[in-house]
């Protein structure tokens, strides 16, 4: 064993044990060192785990391809392990505490015997903050330490936080045969335990990221009184000078990194980047809410990221970054669908070498094909991004993937409004988890396969919340995803989707030209900047527009969503569906 960095008796004492149920050949101690990290990548190079990019355009950028059945979330192998079953509540999975480690812990027993054990210590949060949790990972796979290395404070700075004596969620994960039938992704709350198995990928393996910091986070802010979100966080500069902060909740691959980074088509304001997929939101003392990006990195989704649609991703990820299951050209660059021309030949995510321009052979890059790169490469990182304290909020926008029915900007009544436009959200489901694409589901918070405990207590925690921020945020939801009757999509997009900011800002600043309807307020039809942008006649009428019909239908279709929660539905909640209702006529 190497020199294990720290006399935690209790972590000492974890990775004693895991050693010998795993049996690794050796145990290694990450420290977050650049060394380190080289000798990981060369290691993988070695074994063709990671296959170099063109270094003079690319430098420092890697391939990692994942084995073809592993290449997503698996929710229906995601599991809350809540001593009762009704705490996991009706939107999760559930197993009994013991059933779920007699399971696992059989699975794991040997499971890296001739492998190296990583012992990975991670921060979630910015280093100093009184918000910021640890973490240790123990993992046999090369991708996920030096994934973690990216995504997290990784390492001796970890180990510094936790000290001799502090707390930490301990992970045990392997990719074990990569066997999708033995494939579990096991939480439990209570314990603040976190259990992986057979997988390699993303969101079931860097267990820093979606099991850490939403699904045990999550109820660990449900008993401290605060929020962990599924959640982007930006900051927008008006011309003066001043900063207002958003936070945005969209489902997986829904346009959160996109938005966190979007470039301003008006002259005189910038959106600067604060976090890209997670939140976490406190009550601070002045009675705002302030919010922090756990994370280092970012795992952005690669197709369709460009020059055109968010240039400073392509900045970000342009050096010491790592790429899942793109393609590579035959010059050694990488590429997916969206980035701009194919090249003559290039391989494949599964490794096809094929000529650019064969279209029978499936996509180049899979859908769900990712970067991972540092937070701190990004040329619109907010000067704030590491704040302490956070950033205080002004906006939280609830957003999905629907072709019809919400309009491109809603403003929410009151929190209680808010809460129920969040809680009755719904997307299309997109690459980024396994199962049927495409398919309209509620998503309330964009949290339904990462919050930690029932979904009815979490609404009534958000409730709860917002009676104690005296000056909370205002609540609105976007949609940038509408389309024609010819399937394509009305509203640009990206860049455009500042319009749509500066009149929540407007809002929020009490002013702002606006109509209420029936389902809450959206902006009169000349209500939005349009400066250098060309609609259709009538398109920006169709984008606000409220259709009485379809709204009756949804509200049918929220009196469904909500059954569900049966007694644990809160009452503000049923009451705003009765009076919209009522409005809807
Ligand atoms: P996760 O990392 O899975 O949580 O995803 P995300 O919410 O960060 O989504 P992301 O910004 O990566 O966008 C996902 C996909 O939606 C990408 O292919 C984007 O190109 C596309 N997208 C993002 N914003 C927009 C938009 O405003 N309009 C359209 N049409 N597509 C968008
Ligand atoms: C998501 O699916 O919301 C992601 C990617 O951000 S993963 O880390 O795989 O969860
Ligand atoms: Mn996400």
């Amino acid at each position: 064993m190497d020199q294990s960095l720290t006399s935690h008796a209790g972590l000492l004492a974890w990775v004693e044990q895991s050693a010998h149920l795993c049996k690794p050949e050796r145990v290694h101690w990450c420290t977050g060192s650049d060394d380190e990290a080289q000798w990981l990548i060369a290691t993988m190079v070695a074994a063709k785990d990671l296959i170099p990019f063109n270094n003079d355009d690319w430098p420092n950028c890697y391939l990692h391809r994942s084995n073809p059945n592993d290449v997503a979330r698996v929710e229906d192998r995601t599991f809350i392990c809540s001593q009762s079953k009704e705490d996991a509540g009706p939107t999760n999975n559930w197993m009994a505490p013991d059933e779920a480690k007699k399971l696992l812990y059989g699975l794991f027993e040997g499971c890296m015997e001739g492998r190296t054990m990583y012992v990975v210590p991670y921060q979630m949060g910015p280093v100093g903050s009184p918000f910021s949790k640890v973490g240790v990972e123990i993992t046999d796979s090369a991708y996920v330490a030096l994934s973690m290395r990216i995504m997290t404070r990784m390492g001796t700075v970890a180990l510094e936080t936790l000290g001799t004596d502090g707390a930490f969620v301990p992970g045990l994960h392997s990719t074990a045969e990569l066997d999708p039938e033995k494939r579990y992704i096991c939480h439990f709350p209570e314990e603040r335990l976190i259990l992986s198995i057979n997988s390699g990928y993303g969101g079931n393996a860097l267990l820093g990221k979606k099991c850490f910091a939403l699904r045990i986070a999550s109820a660990i802010a449900r008993d401290e009184g605060w929020l962990a979100e599924h959640m982007l966080i930006l900051e927008l500069e008006d011309p003066q000078g001043e900063k207002l902060y958003f936070t945005g909740a969209f489902p997986s691959a829904c346009g959160k990194t996109n938005l966190a980074m979007l470039e301003s088509i008006l002259p005189g304001w910038t959106v600067r980047t604060v976090g890209d997929d997670i939140a976490w939101l406190r009550i601070g003392d002045d009675g705002r809410l302030w919010a922090v990006n756990p994370e280092a990195g970012f795992f952005g989704v690669a197709p369709g990221t460009s020059e055109k649609t968010n240039p400073s991703a392509m900045e970000t990820i342009r050096s010491n970054t790592l790429f899942t299951n793109v393609a590579r050209t035959d010059g050694g660059r990488p590429w997916w669908e969206g980035m701009g021309p194919a090249s003559k030949w290039m391989t494949d995510w599964r490794g096809n070498h094929r000529p650019g321009q064969d279209l029978e052979g499936g996509k180049f890059a899979q859908p769900n094909s990712r970067f991972t790169a540092p937070a701190k490469q990004c040329p619109t990182i907010s000067p704030h991004w590491e704040d302490p304290q956070g950033v205080p909020i002004s906006g939280i926008l609830f957003g999905g993937r629907r072709n019809d029915t919400m309009p491109l900007v809603l403003e929410a009544n009151s929190w209680e409004h808010g809460v129920f436009l969040g809680a009755t959200m719904a997307s299309q489901t997109t690459a980024a988890a396994g199962g049927a694409q495409g398919v309209l589901r509620r998503d309330p918070m964009a949290m339904l396969p990462f919050c930690g405990y029932h979904m009815g207590d979490y609404f009534a925690h958000w409730l709860e919340l917002g009676k104690r921020i005296p000056n909370p945020p205002k609540i609105f939801h976007v949609n940038w995803f509408q389309k024609d009757d010819d399937g394509v999509f009305l509203w640009p997009g990206y860049g455009e989707n500042l319009r749509p900011l500066l009149w929540m800002r407007e809002r929020i600043l009490g002013e702002g030209k606006a109509i209420e309807t029936p389902i809450g307020t959206v902006p009169t039809p000349d209500a939005l900047n349009l400066d250098g942008l060309s609609l259709a006649d009538g398109v920006m009428e169709r984008l606000l527009e409220v259709n009485h019909d379809r709204w009756a239908q949804e509200c049918d279709a929220i009196a469904e969503h909500f059954e569900k929660f049966g007694d644990k539905l809160p009452t503000a909640l049923s009451d705003e569906l009765a009076a919209l209702r009522k409005r809807v006529g």
